[in-house]
């Protein structure tokens, strides 16, 4: 470290930091000089690479003053941060968003032009940080953008691992997962901090003494350590001056335990190691709202919420601060249960090392934690062996069953002689082996408890903690997700963004309700126009990107129809699946003439677990059915199927401007909210969709007439259930699904290979656990009314701009000013 009176002796060290002047001279001589001084290289031999991290590093020069001026100013105000605690961001290309904010992007165009460089190609270099799945890393990403340009002070705290969600390509039709190995050509935009290295602990045991004033103390004696090293990263808020942090976490080996295996000459063992710690960040679970029961898991999880209490209690909060007010300096949020170990470690924290009582802790504690849920699958809800979590955390474990045992007594209190009510609401299930319900226990400990949309959050108190809601009701609450207009219009649809600001101004990039303002040019024929250009160019763009990026050749005038989100029997990509099939099938068969069918181009994006096999056997099916479909001249010009591989944020920002369709056909009762749903709107699609997660709120928005619902609803479904669900019985009472499924089942799209089809086929006609086949009728029903609107370019256009206009709602800005309203009072 540099002593401070070093820092002081400098006349500079004490003054404001430059930004570079934002002018087109300043931007080429510091990127310039990045090229020579930072990447050590001259223009005349430098790569595109070279070129890139240099553009990078010069846009962090810009950023860098306001960041600075952003961490004195919250170190100085000492105001309530939020500390996200996440297990996933899926932040998506930075530059192309760091531009926007600092207003940087027509200066760094021509800079770039004047160096001989186009822009565009130093973009396409960019590896996006794939650190999350899907909508749940995606909404933490957009949270953290809304904090930032909402200034309110934020900490985003995560995991840095190595390999983000695997890279998806098709072989054969199937999808083969490639290891994303981001940071391989140099990551510009993180900064590490080896001075704010945290040590966390595992495994060994505990031992309790009794001090002289009587007092029991618990000391852990860990088994190993590693060493969490932080990676700044920063979050730029919108052209405002703020730049908050992000500060994700990587494990290393510590020194000590290297050196004494090496000196012991075991170099092997030393390598090993080595390698246990660091295999902690190693990679992104590749799944989405089913959790495996990996013990990597569960150390993954506890070292990034070990290393981030730490980091704020330890390293952040002045020394002398008096714990007691901790809950004035930060709020916890929970994304979902992934953090939830956090609960007991503050415990721990407080107990263990700051000598609280534990009364006293546990009202701490209770003040410093919010929980958001975001599934209803039961089997999303993290469940963790005792055995296992006694193994690696056995304090932590200990802490857990007083927790439980205190709870415990207040139900009992609460409800003398109902043992039934205690064991259904204990935090530790018996059966089939003890285990920690952590969704339970986020429940306990949380001040409020939240779901994702209004549908949710009623579910989630009515059916999934039915008991704690009638315990607590005034603990749950609802904040329906957001997205942010930075990223999802204003970047990803430049050519929608300069027609609203043109007719609306520029207001609506932070304040997005205003886009009400957009109505009345619903009805002026001209403005349809354009607004039609516009979407016309965007499927143009992306025609363009499709044929360079995935050799495929689409007709740029039909029908856009999109499903892009995770592979999940839920979500149903099978009866999009069933759709297209029909569609085929009444061609070829005959009964309907091919000029009768409107020309649609539906496009899938999906990536399966790679553990998930039915999901990636659905993968396939799609793919082979894309392969006949497209190749067969009795649809040519009417029907094509696309399915890019590899969806990710950068696709989703060339496609979701593009699309017509947004399809939303989840099961009802089993989609949380959908954030997909609401960047579709956002941009024009219209919406064909269930009556599920926040479809519900976007069709109440945007008005029943500009929205296709079909499908049963959250009760037809229980009731249907417990009726009894027989999905054969309606193949064989529909001719059209019976005809559908044939065909299929035939090997038509297999080259005849029946057994090929046979995993989805069989599933659908003799489990369907998410009712494709009842909502076949429905969806065809709803899909023709599609059809029949799109006939009429006017009126499409017209309910295409209302949806744009009347859902300025699903802001995250919104999510963020509901969250400080009702959970964090921030
Ligand atoms: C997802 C939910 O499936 C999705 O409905 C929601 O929009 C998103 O989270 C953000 O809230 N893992 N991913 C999710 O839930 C879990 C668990």
């Amino acid at each position: 470290r540099i002593g401070p009176a070093f820092r002081t002796s400098h006349p500079l060290a004490s003054g404001p930091v430059v930004q570079p002047a934002p002018t087109v001279d300043g931007f080429v001589e510091t990127f310039l000089g990045e090229l020579n001084y930072g990447q050590g290289t001259l223009l005349s031999q430098s790569t595109v690479n070279d070129q890139y991290l240099a553009l990078a590093r010069t846009v962090r020069r810009y950023l860098m003053a306001d960041w600075l001026e952003t961490g004195t100013r919250r170190r100085q105000t000492q105001q309530k941060t939020v500390g996200y605690l996440s297990a996933e961001y899926l932040l998506g290309r930075q530059l192309g968003n760091n531009l926007l904010a600092t207003n940087l992007q027509d200066i760094a165009q021509v800079a770039m032009e004047r160096c001989g460089i186009d822009i565009a190609t130093l973009r396409a270099q960019e590896v996006e940080p794939g650190l999350g799945n899907g909508g749940l890393g995606r909404l933490a990403a957009c949270f953290v953008d809304s904090l930032a340009t909402m200034d309110v002070p934020c900490i985003g705290y995560g995991i840095r691992y190595e390999y983000g969600i695997f890279r998806q390509t098709f072989e054969a039709d199937r999808q083969v997962e490639v290891p994303d190995s981001w940071l391989s050509l140099g990551n510009p935009w993180e900064f590490p901090h080896p001075e704010r290295q945290v040590l966390v602990s595992f495994g060994g045991s505990t031992e309790t003494t009794t001090d002289a004033d009587g007092r029991e103390r618990c000391t852990w004696t860990p088994d190993w350590q590693v060493i969490g090293m932080p990676y700044h990263y920063m979050v730029p808020g919108h052209r405002n001056g703020v730049v908050n942090t992000l500060r994700l976490w990587s494990a290393r080996a510590t020194q000590a335990f290297d050196l004494q295996i090496f000196n012991s000459g075991d170099y092997a063992q030393a390598v090993r190691a080595q390698t246990t710690a660091e295999n902690i960040s190693k990679v992104l679970y590749p799944e989405d709202s089913t959790p495996q029961g990996k013990e990597l898991r569960l150390q993954q999880q506890y070292f990034f919420v070990a290393c981030s209490l730490h980091d704020f209690i330890d390293n952040t909060l002045p020394a002398d601060f008096d714990l007691r007010r901790l809950h004035q300096r930060i709020i916890f949020q929970l994304n979902d249960t992934h953090p939830v170990i956090a609960i007991p470690e503050l415990m721990r924290i407080l107990v263990d090392r700051k000598g609280f009582a534990w009364d006293e802790a546990w009202e701490i504690t209770q003040k410093c934690f919010a929980y958001t849920c975001h599934t209803l699958l039961p089997e999303a809800l993290e469940v963790w062996s005792a055995e296992l979590l006694g193994r690696l955390l056995p304090r932590h474990l200990e802490i857990i069953y007083r927790i439980n045992e205190e709870f415990l007594e207040e139900v009992r209190e609460a409800h003398p002689g109902d043992e039934m009510l205690v064991r259904r609401m204990s935090i530790i299930a018996e059966h089939p082996e003890r285990a920690v319900r952590m969704a339970y226990l986020a429940t306990v400990a949380a001040s409020k408890v939240n779901g994702v949309a209004e549908l949710h959050s009623q579910l989630l108190r009515d059916k999934v903690l039915p008991d704690f809601s009638r315990l607590w009701p005034e603990k749950f609450t609802n904040v329906t997700n957001g997205v942010t207009p930075r990223r999802f219009v204003r970047l990803a649809n430049r050519r929608l963004s300069d027609l609203l600001t043109e007719t609306i101004g520029d207001g609506w990039v932070t304040d997005l309700d205003r886009l009400r303002e957009l109505e009345p040019y619903a009805d002026d024929a001209g403005f349809r126009e354009q607004f039609r250009a516009v979407k016309q160019a965007n499927k143009e763009r992306l025609t363009t990107l499709l044929r360079v990026r995935d050799g495929l050749e689409l007709p740029p005038e039909a029908m856009l129809d999109v499903m892009v989100k995770r592979l999940h029997e839920y979500k149903r990509q099978t009866l999009k699946l069933l759709h297209i099939v029909s569609l085929y099938d009444d061609v070829v068969s005959g009964r309907v003439p091919a000029e009768q069918v409107t020309p649609r181009t539906f496009v899938f994006g999906a990536k399966a677990a790679p553990g998930y096999h039915l999901a990636k056997e659905i993968i396939f099916l799609i793919n082979a059915v894309a392969d006949v479909v497209n190749a067969d001249p009795a649809v040519a010009g009417r029907l094509s199927v696309a399915f890019p591989a590899n969806y990710n944020v950068t696709l989703a920002e060339k496609l979701i401007p593009a699309a017509d369709l947004s399809e939303q056909i989840s099961l009802a009762g089993k989609e949380a909210s959908g954030t997909g749903n609401m960047k579709f709107a956002l941009n024009g699609a219209l919406t064909i969709g269930t009556d599920d997660g926040a479809n519900v709120e976007i069709r109440r928005l945007v008005g029943d007439e500009h929205f296709f619902l079909f499908g049963m609803t959250e009760p037809e479904v229980e009731e249907l259930t417990a009726r009894g669900y027989t999905p054969s019985a309606v193949y064989e009472s529909d001719p059209q699904l019976r005809s559908t499924i044939d065909l299929l089942a035939s090997g038509h799209f297999t080259g005849g290979d029946r057994q090929a089809v046979a995993p989805v086929v069989d599933n659908l006609l003799h489990q369907d656990s998410f009712m494709v086949l009842a909502d076949f009728r429905a969806y065809l029903d709803a899909q023709a009314r599609v059809d029949a609107a799109y006939a009429d370019p006017d009126a499409w256009s017209r309910s295409a701009i209302l949806n744009v206009a009347r859902s300025g709602y699903f802001s995250s800005d919104r999510s963020m000013r509901d969250y400080l309203e009702r959970i964090w009072h921030a």
